[in-house]
């Protein structure tokens, strides 16, 4: 294991972003939404901060965890499955928190003429992965030894190749392995991407600007899907709309006429269809109004 890179104190705070891929745009659109803006370099590898001294280093996703283990990047926002893969060999960073896009899961598959029994059928196979790191824990952990292949790419193909029996690789709708003759039997982990960072504070500016961005990031993920909900109800009604919104947070209540009218306003999380405004209703709510919220600080 490498020594911890001994860090240079800064003032702004460097994020490693993905270039291009399923990453990249998302993972901007995000910061973006915490308030940061930047001009991108003529290159387009390094891009200033302009709102706030955040910069921006766009790179390759594997390339993420090695620039914050090695202090060139301060954060990272990188896929769990990456940020795993090369925290078995490093203890120097950590996931600090998910951020809700690039979900997918690392599945082990096999042929779909295979009967499936177990994780024990795996026994001496050799399965082909980009994830040797993780498929290795985890074949440990099981106690199943099997060979591993490792591949940077066009692992779906190696059963059909001869270089492997099975395959350990990423799956959004499995579309690719269906395209294979391949059927996911078991998953290693469910990924999505997250924000990483050191695993010791920066002891610099740098920890107050991360924590202002993580505060920002708690908005914005929070209000991801949420929607304010007003509505008048009587009284006694109330614990019976209260039901229909499990998903809504503690409600504000004002009395609106003599003791009976309430007048309630609730964040709620998730979607807001027309039936669930329907069943409130019928449960005596009436003036429902649905307002998109744009920032919260709570
Ligand atoms: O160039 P760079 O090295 O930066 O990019 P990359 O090609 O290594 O990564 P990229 O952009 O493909 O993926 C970046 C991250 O997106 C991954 O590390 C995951 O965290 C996440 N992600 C989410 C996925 C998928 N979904 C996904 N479906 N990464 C890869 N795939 C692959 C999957 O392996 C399969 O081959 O996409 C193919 C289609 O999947 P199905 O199941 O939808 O057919
Ligand atoms: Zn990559």
């Amino acid at each position: 294991m490498a020594p911890p890179a001994t860090r240079a104190v800064r003032e702004r705070l460097r994020i490693a972003i993905q270039k291009t891929g399923r990453l990249a745009e998302p993972a901007r659109a995000l910061l973006a939404a915490c308030g940061l803006s930047w001009r991108e370099s003529r290159d387009r590898l390094f891009c200033h901060g302009e709102s706030m001294p955040v910069d921006l280093l766009l790179v390759r996703d594997d390339d993420i965890p090695g620039l914050i283990e090695g202090g060139a990047c301060d954060l990272g926002i990188v896929g769990r499955n990456v940020l795993l893969e090369h925290a078995a060999s490093s203890a120097c960073f950590r996931e600090w928190r998910a951020l809700g896009f690039g979900g997918c899961r690392l599945d082990i598959a096999v042929p779909d003429d295979w009967t499936w029994q177990g994780p024990t059928q795996l026994q001496g196979k050799r399965i082909a992965t980009s994830y040797p790191a993780l498929l290795d824990g985890w074949l440990r952990a099981q106690g199943i030894e099997a060979e591993v292949v490792a591949l940077s790419g066009s692992v779906e193909i190696a059963p059909r190749l001869g270089q492997a029996d099975a395959v350990c690789d990423l799956v959004s709708c499995g579309a690719t392995l269906a395209a294979n003759q391949l059927v996911p039997v078991l998953t290693l982990l469910h990924s999505e991407a997250v924000l990483a960072g050191p695993a010791t504070p920066f002891g610099d500016a740098r920890d107050a600007l991360a924590q202002l961005l993580q505060r920002r990031l708690d908005g914005v993920l929070r209000l991801k899907d949420s929607k304010l909900l007003l509505f008048q109800a009587q009284r006694q009604a109330v614990p019976a709309l209260l039901k229909l919104l499990p998903d809504a947070e503690a409600p504000t209540v004002l009395q609106v006429d003599g003791a009976d009218t309430l007048a309630l306003q609730t964040l709620c999380h998730g979607a807001m269809t027309w039936q669930h405004l329907e069943d409130l209703k019928r449960a005596g709510a009436c003036g429902l109004l649905v307002v998109p919220v744009e920032r919260m600080l709570a």
